[in-house]
């Protein structure tokens, strides 16, 4: 497929992601620039934390919502109220660590200036302690805790391992931005701002929008259960922040102004009015939101309109995320594992393979007749989305697998010891799809979908191997089953690519060869990588196997030991998930949004 093709496809994705829905016409927004000589905000950061898991056998239950709630925060942000990709950090799971947390606080501090807005938002657990001479102290229960029941009530126990919203507070003052806003999606006590609410602040844009504030909304008291309900999606807290500020039809529920008129501006106290009364209905009155602030302006939140020039990105200060000139593709760093993900656009492409295609390229390359039955699961070719996703450059590497195994007790994988395959910089081989499984979740990350390593091999077009479509390579472009190989006396029967020499008779380390269009290195061969699939049939497949259903997980990209139709973006292979091979390693993705 041509290029223009390709954009022509993926219009409808990029132009719902540019300019969302309808949006408000702003009126008191503009009204609100004239008088303020310019627009309000100078920029915008949010930090954004999601945890579902919670160990086993803690006091604390794994949530099934609060990462969702916080990608679908992380959207709103970045879709409606113009806070750019680029500065909202999003924190999920094994990222959202006690130090991960509080680090993150800090770069906020860091990075934002004097007429900034900051918003920091948090879905997961909360605690609050009775501290032994008076009084409560709350926390934010970060992932990783190692608390059990009986340490609850401890005070310096619970210090020691949450994030203490006294802290938190703390942090903010570090922080230069005039608007700093926490929205808290956890039940516990004391709000950590000393509450100097004003009682009557005349409601006057201009005003609220100039004078400084530090505000808070959590999702309810001491003692009270964060509502999660599946029909709902999200906890009913974040549902009623998300219902709250999604301009639908051009008007935003929230927008009501103590006149009762929308003018398209969202101040904190017209948010917290509804949320005060929205979640306890929702709830039965078991959570009730609570609101605090200091000094007397008011975190604004303004829709962006979609006719409304977006403001110049200024590049972040945070080490975190990074530009890669030339790619137009972004990058960033996975604070757990130290990996570099690159921002893969999302799009949509026709996945496997067509049997005309297949009997050309066998024609073409004198492989092996029998090979072709293998092929046969590629069909038939089907048009797939894919969202926009963040994957990593490299495979996981051994050093970084060993950071895994020294943080959670993992054992050794296969082939640990073999000097041939255990380099720091090679890719992690002998690991199962559970380690794999295991090693992402930790990472806060996942395994890519069968079809998104697929998209993000053909890179935007239907080249049939991530290099291109020459074969055999004429310039060194990956690791596989070489002139290098053959001169091994034990891989000396082995079928190589003719005349290409990699250099590399085992692993090679990571980034060895040049990325494809999209920034990945190592798709086709040096290891193979795990997919989250089963290994199943394409839909509309007439061809049958018994290898099909929830039997086998799916590999990809073939390895050091391949040289031939496995090297192939639509290339297919299975392994059962325990098995452990010196050919089989991963890389991670992770959801969220991108530059
Ligand atoms: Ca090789
Ligand atoms: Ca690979």
């Amino acid at each position: 497929m041509n290029t223009l093709a390709f954009l022509i496809l993926s219009l409808p994705v990029l132009s719902a992601h540019a300019f969302g829905a309808e949006a408000p016409k702003g009126i008191a927004v503009e009204d609100l620039e004239r008088a303020l000589g310019g627009p309000v905000y100078g920029q915008s950061w949010a930090l954004v934390i999601g945890i579902n898991e919670y160990p086993a056998g803690s006091p604390f239950r794994p949530l099934n919502f609060a990462v969702a709630d916080a990608e679908a925060m992380q959207d709103l942000l970045v879709r409606y109220y113009g806070f750019p990709a680029e500065n909202v950090t999003l924190l999920l799971d094994g990222q959202a660590t006690r130090a991960g947390i509080l680090s993150a606080l800090i770069d906020l501090g860091e990075c934002s200036k004097e007429n900034d807005r900051v918003l920091v938002y948090f879905s997961g657990h909360g605690h609050t302690v009775e501290l032994p001479r008076e009084g409560k102290r709350g926390y934010l229960v970060p992932y990783g805790v190692k608390l059990r029941e009986q340490d609850l009530s401890g005070a310096a126990k619970v210090e020691r391992e949450c994030v203490p919203m006294t802290e938190v507070r703390q942090k903010a003052r570090l922080m230069a931005a005039r608007h700093i806003l926490f929205l808290i999606d956890a039940c516990y006590s004391g709000l950590s701002v000393s509450g100097k609410s004003p009682q009557a602040v005349p409601y006057h844009l201009t005003t609220i929008a100039s004078r400084p504030m530090i505000g808070i909304l959590t999702a309810g008291r001491a003692g009270e259960v964060a509502y999660e309900d599946p029909d709902l999606g999200h906890s009913a807290f974040t549902k009623k922040v998300l219902d709250a500020l999604t301009p639908v039809a051009g008007t935003v529920l929230a927008d009501t102004a103590p006149q009762d008129q929308p003018d398209g501006v969202i101040t904190l106290k017209e948010l917290a009015a509804y949320l005060t009364t929205a979640v306890p209905q929702v709830t039965q009155g078991k959570q009730n939101p609570q609101e605090a602030q200091e000094d007397d302006g008011q975190f604004l939140f303004i829709p962006t309109e979609p006719t409304r020039p977006t403001p110049p990105v200024v590049q972040p200060t945070r080490p975190t995320v990074r530009p890669e000139p030339g790619r137009g593709g972004q990058t960033k760093i996975n604070s757990v594992d130290g990996a570099e993900l690159v921002w893969i656009p999302g799009g949509s492409f026709l996945m496997g393979s067509d049997p005309k295609e297949i009997d050309a390229l066998w024609a073409k390359t004198g492989w092996d007749a029998d090979w072709k039955k293998f092929a046969t699961h590629e069909s038939p070719e089907h048009r797939v989305s894919v969202e926009g996703f963040w994957a990593y450059k490299h495979e996981v590497t051994n050093e970084q697998y060993g950071k895994f195994m020294k943080a959670t007790g993992q054992p050794k994988p296969e082939y640990w010891e073999d000097a041939n395959l255990n380099d720091p910089k090679q890719p992690v081989v002998g690991v199962s799809w559970d380690d794999a499984q295991a090693y992402c979740k930790w990472a806060g990350a996942r395994l890519p979908t069968e079809a998104e390593w697929e998209y993000a091999a053909r890179a935007g077009d239907e080249r049939l191997f991530p290099w291109g479509d020459e074969y055999p390579p004429k310039t060194r472009c990956g690791n596989f089953a070489d002139e290098t190989v053959k001169k091994q006396k034990e891989f000396a029967n082995w079928p190589i690519v003719e005349g290409y020499d990699d250099g590399y008779v085992y692993t090679a380390p990571v980034g060895s060869f040049p990325a494809n269009p999209f920034g990945l290195h190592d798709l086709a061969g040096n290891v193979w990588e795990w997919c989250a699939d089963w290994y199943d049939k394409y839909p509309g497949a007439q061809v049958t196997s018994d290898a099909f259903g929830q039997k086998f997980r799916v590999l990809r990209g073939g390895s050091w030991g391949d040289s031939t139709f496995f090297l192939r973006c639509s290339g297919r292979c299975r392994s059962a998930a325990d098995n452990r091979s010196s050919f089989v390693g991963f890389r991670c993705v992770s959801a969220g949004r991108g530059p």
